[in-house]
């Protein structure tokens, strides 16, 4: 009977390779705030981020935005209103049922779901309503930008003068949000649909489901598709047994050793060592290799940015120091002199070796590993080349005239970010120091800027590289960034997937507009570490109360919350939190938790596991993550739930030794592995959306498509500690990860664990 009155009749059509969720059709623009800084650092190297220190603003803010864009965020008759109207006044159909609890197989309503509608052109969608009172009825959704009027994009629906209205359009795949505006100001769901969407502050809208054309996903490299992993040179694969360390840097008594806790020094990895691991990478399914800054960096051991918290000297180890010399771009493809790779990690050659072996390895997506490196232009060594010759492009220590910066009482000191709190003040926050002996560049003069960028685009172009991941993107003036932006796409004509992809760090996990003021294709970043996305799906699997339920709504507003064609970097661990398995464990509750002195130099704290249920866990965090759209990011080592607390002990060196791993890290590997190479097959999981099938706080049921409807994956989760029997969709699915084959209907799901279903 529903079927007979599909309200949203969504069929089979050859629809442009483009199109993909919230392309072109997101709700309108909501201004963000124009809060540019916050507490982005990282106490111990600077690296930009703030680790422990969390400066965030309330909570309250971080979902103003799109709902409010929204009809039921702006209206006070919202649906509780309308659904009376519907059941008193007007009335459906008495054929209309909205089935309470729908069958296993309501994902394959014929009415809603775009591919199991056979034989009529796919995304071709009819809405219907029968409302014989109504004199106009408008459909507003996210497809047209809520538009309530004709005159504001929505869409008027003819009536055939019995009571029916309907109106038909062409929809790219998607999962597009709408409601029914009658007479002009009653916004009411579509009530022949039974599915809605309630989105984090409360409001809920109709949904449909347009799961796109047989090859509308074209084969060819697009980031969307790409796994990330983050290698720190120096502690990835020593593969010489040689270091070169600075004098005094601390390091743990007796020297290093994997398991004998963190050090501060140079450790011996290097260039060499990441190439003879880019077999191990690319069978891992690691399809884009984000490396720490490859260029020369400060000689000298150097306090903790807090001395007083911290005793430990520390080297440039991890790179964010850069060292530059006083190279003159005047000749742009060849400055002069020549800019150095750092010494300690190989040279030119093997710079050169790592590039050209990723590019060449044989994939999981069949088109080698890009490559990023990191990039820091907010600030260079006190004792650098360029320094001694530019002083003047820095922001000048204090002269002791008038009256003086924040914290500082003497002339001869730095406005330091950390003592007076200025991550966040408009003015200091792009001038401060991270500290004394990393002077910030004045980008808001021309001459630095213009270097820095000529800078950014030499190592660029020089070792044909694909993208950047910029360091403390919030501490440089925004002209820095638009300008690289400008000069990369004016530089770099064909770059992979069409777009050099620069992702940003803004280290913020509640205020997603703080984020997104930097993201947009087009003139900024593709995207940024996505650290609300931590946040939440720490929360939802690691904690005992976690909520699955909660998080997926979470994520319905989080996809396509950038903008279009941004493309964020998901993650569950990096370089500048302790390491993800010890919140899987439970050791660390607060998923929010960054370094700090205490909780990065005992290497007793924080030992390896060695119960399973840590690492499957984890297994389950990073089985959503790539199965959702953005590019997840593996920080080396989680992979194995390595091990480690606070920077630097997060930094531990990668063991190679697989005897020396538990079965649970093999184990949680070879997830890993076979989620991660699914993403070059299974195009839909990048590109596509999700619909969620059934959810409740420890089970989740979701297909994810818009590649076509043989392109769904249907991915079943337990976060669980006990036995779980879940439904899913009415089919015939091949088991993507472990083999084999799966019926649709109730199926039982061990405590933590997951399934990854292909149609068959
Ligand atoms: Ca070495
Ligand atoms: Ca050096
Ligand atoms: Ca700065």
């Amino acid at each position: 009977m529903t079927r007979s009155r599909a309200h949203a009749r969504i069929a089979l059509l050859a629809t442009p390779a483009l199109a993909w969720l919230g392309a072109g059709c997101e709700p309108p623009p909501v201004t963000p705030p124009v809060t540019v800084v916050d507490g982005n650092y990282n106490p111990i190297d600077g690296s930009g981020s703030d680790g422990g220190r969390d400066a965030a603003p309330p909570d309250a803010l971080s979902d103003a935005g799109p709902d409010a864009a929204r009809p039921d965020g702006a209206r006070p008759d919202g649906i509780h209103q309308d659904a009376r109207l519907d059941s008193s006044s007007d009335g459906a159909r008495p054929d209309v049922r909205q089935d309470a609890a729908p069958p296993p197989d309501a994902g394959h309503d014929a009415g809603h779901d775009a591919g199991h509608d056979a034989g009529v052109a796919c995304g071709t969608t009819t809405f219907t309503l029968y409302r014989p009172s109504a004199t106009s009825v408008v459909v507003a959704g996210s497809f047209n930008g809520w538009g309530a009027t004709p005159q504001t994009g929505g869409w008027a629906m003819a009536s055939d003068g019995a009571g029916n209205w309907s109106a038909t359009r062409q929809l790219e795949p998607g999962a597009w949000q709408y409601k029914f505006v009658v007479d002009g100001s009653t916004w009411i769901l579509d009530p022949d649909n039974p599915d809605t969407i309630s989105e984090e502050s409360g409001n809920t809208n109709s949904v449909i489901y347009v799961w796109g054309c047989a090859g509308s996903c074209p084969a060819a490299f697009d980031w969307r598709d790409s796994v990330m992993y983050f290698a720190m040179v120096d502690r990835f694969h020593d593969s010489d047994g040689h270091s070169v360390p600075v004098s005094g840097a601390s390091g743990p008594p007796g020297g290093y050793t994997a398991a004998n806790g963190p050090s501060g020094q140079y450790e011996g990895g290097e260039l060499a060592g990441v190439t003879a691991k880019i077999p191990y990478l690319a069978d891992l399914g690691v399809t884009a290799l984000w490396i720490s800054a490859p260029y020369d960096n400060r000689d000298s051991a150097s306090p903790a940015v807090n001395p007083d918290s911290d005793s430990h000297q520390y080297s440039a180890y991890h790179g964010y120091w850069p060292r530059p010399q006083n190279t003159d771009y005047a000749d742009l493809q060849n400055p002069a002199p020549r800019p150095v790779v750092e010494s300690r990690i190989g040279d030119e050659q093997d710079l050169r070796d790592l590039v050209n072996a990723a590019h060449t390895a044989s994939s999981a997506n069949g088109d080698g590993i890009k490559v990023l490196f990191d990039y820091v232009m907010n600030h260079a060594d006190l004792e650098s080349p360029l320094y001694a010759a530019h002083e003047s492009w820095f922001v000048p220590p204090w002269n002791g005239t008038g009256s003086p910066p924040p914290c500082v009482t003497e002339a001869g000191q730095r406005v330091l970010c950390a003592p007076c709190d200025l991550w966040n003040d408009s003015y200091w926050g792009t001038r401060c120091a991270f500290t004394s002996y990393l002077p910030d560049f004045d980008f808001y003069q021309d001459p630095p800027r213009a270097w820095s960028v000529a800078d950014a685009v030499w190592w660029a172009r020089e070792y044909g590289i694909d993208g950047y991941r910029l360091d403390a993107i919030k501490h440089v003036p925004l002209v820095w960034l638009t300008e690289l932006r400008s000069r990369l796409d004016g530089d770099i004509l064909d770059p992979a997937g069409g777009r050099f992809y620069l992702v940003g760090e803004t280290f913020d996990y509640d205020v997603r507009d703080t984020l997104k003021v930097f993201v947009d294709p087009a003139t900024m970043l593709d995207g940024q570490f996505d650290f609300p996305l931590k946040k939440k799906l720490c929360e939802a699997v690691f904690t005992p109360a976690g909520r699955l339920d909660t998080f997926a709504g979470w994520s319905a507003g989080n996809d396509g919350y950038y903008g279009p064609g941004a493309i964020m970097t998901t993650w569950i661990g990096n370089h500048d939190v302790p390491r993800a398995i010890h919140f899987a464990s439970g050791q660390i509750g607060n998923c929010t938790e960054g370094s700090y002195a205490a909780n990065s130099w005992d290497p007793a704290s924080f030992q390896q596991p060695g119960d399973a249920a840590a690492y499957e866990r984890l297994a389950i965090a990073f089985a959503i993550m790539l199965t959702s759209s953005g590019i997840p990011l593996i920080y080396y080592g989680d992979e194995i739930g390595l091990a480690g607390g606070g920077d630097p002990d997060n930094r531990r060196l990668m063991p190679w030794n697989d005897a020396a791993l538990s079965d649970a890290q093999r184990a949680l590997r070879a997830k890993v592995r076979a989620l991660a190479r699914l993403r070059g097959s299974h195009p839909a999981l990048g590109r596509g959306f999700k619909k969620t099938v059934a959810v409740d706080q420890d089970t989740w049921v979701y297909q994810v498509g818009g590649c076509g409807p043989e392109q769904i994956v249907t991915v079943a989760i337990n976060r669980g500690d006990s036995s779980r029997s879940v439904n899913l969709p009415a089919g015939s699915y091949t088991d993507l990860i472990g083999g084999g084959d799966v019926d649709g209907g109730p199926v039982d799901l061990g405590a933590r664990s997951f399934l990854v279903l292909g149609l068959r």
